[in-house]
């Protein structure tokens, strides 16, 4: 099976690293927005078209399935996707919520959704979660986390002063944190010793794999992929970043 991963920028090559790590595809075609990232600070009609755009690009290409590793997007533009695509495009909002659904099943359950701020506006995992019965959720728009990973800083002051800076006035340690915004992963480690380990963290690469894995026949494992990375501006930033995240 061949997919494409669409992300605004770097952030979706979290999203590659666990399809590789569970061999699911025979071929990833990546395609970064890097010239017009960040889109977590665009209104809803720029995000669908841009995203609009992406899937041209996809076209060029035959993928069977076209995965949108960015929650900005999955929470504003994957309907339009999804009507103009010839292939299935999932996104990673619904299997997030459903990741942290088999993760703690109970609806009382102190929920911490974090995201760009289009994505915290969108309401897309509230939504979700309240359709299954969750109750205590809160959002916070972490976006310096988002240029703090472009920077390389998974750890160290400036990640701590951030962290402290969102999270000095929670009243209590969530049971979960989503990491609604597929940079995050890369400062998971950082989140978790925050909260001294005691909440459990939902990642949108192991989400989507638990998703995949529950919705398509992955009976053929593949042990090498054959990965094709593209960027709409200095794809060799992009190539550089791969290589360091996904150890190539
Ligand atoms: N990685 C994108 C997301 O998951 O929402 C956000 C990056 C951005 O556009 N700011």
């Amino acid at each position: 099976m061949r997919v494409g991963v669409f992300d605004s920028g770097v952030g979706g090559l979290s999203v590659v690293k666990s399809l590789l790590e569970h061999k699911l595809f025979e071929e990833i075609i990546y395609f970064g927005d890097t010239a017009r990232v960040p889109y977590g600070v665009k209104d809803q009609n720029t995000i669908i078209r841009y995203s609009l755009e992406a899937l041209e690009f996809f076209k060029n290409f035959e993928i069977d399935l076209l995965i949108t590793a960015c929650n900005t997007v999955s929470a504003y533009a994957l309907d339009e996707m999804r009507e103009h695509s010839h292939c299935d495009v999932i996104g990673v909002v619904d299997p997030g919520v459903l990741a942290l659904k088999n993760a703690i099943p109970s609806n009382d359950a102190n929920i911490l959704i974090l995201g760009t701020k289009a994505t915290v506006k969108s309401g897309a995992y509230e939504k979700g979660l309240r359709s299954l019965g969750y109750r205590n959720l809160s959002a916070i728009a972490t976006s310096l986390l988002v240029p703090i990973v472009e920077e390389g800083l998974y750890e160290g002051e400036v990640l701590q002063s951030a962290l402290h800076h969102y999270f000095r006035d929670l009243e209590k340690t969530p049971d979960a944190i989503i990491l609604g915004c597929t940079h995050f992963p890369l400062v998971a480690r950082a989140i978790d010793t925050y909260f001294e380990g005691k909440s459990t963290l939902i990642h949108s690469g192991e989400a989507i794999v638990e998703y995949l894995e529950s919705h398509y026949d992955f009976t053929k494992r593949f042990d090498t992929t054959n990965l094709k990375f593209f960027a709409s501006e200095n794809p060799e930033g992009l190539r550089r970043v791969a290589k360091e995240w996904l150890a190539l």
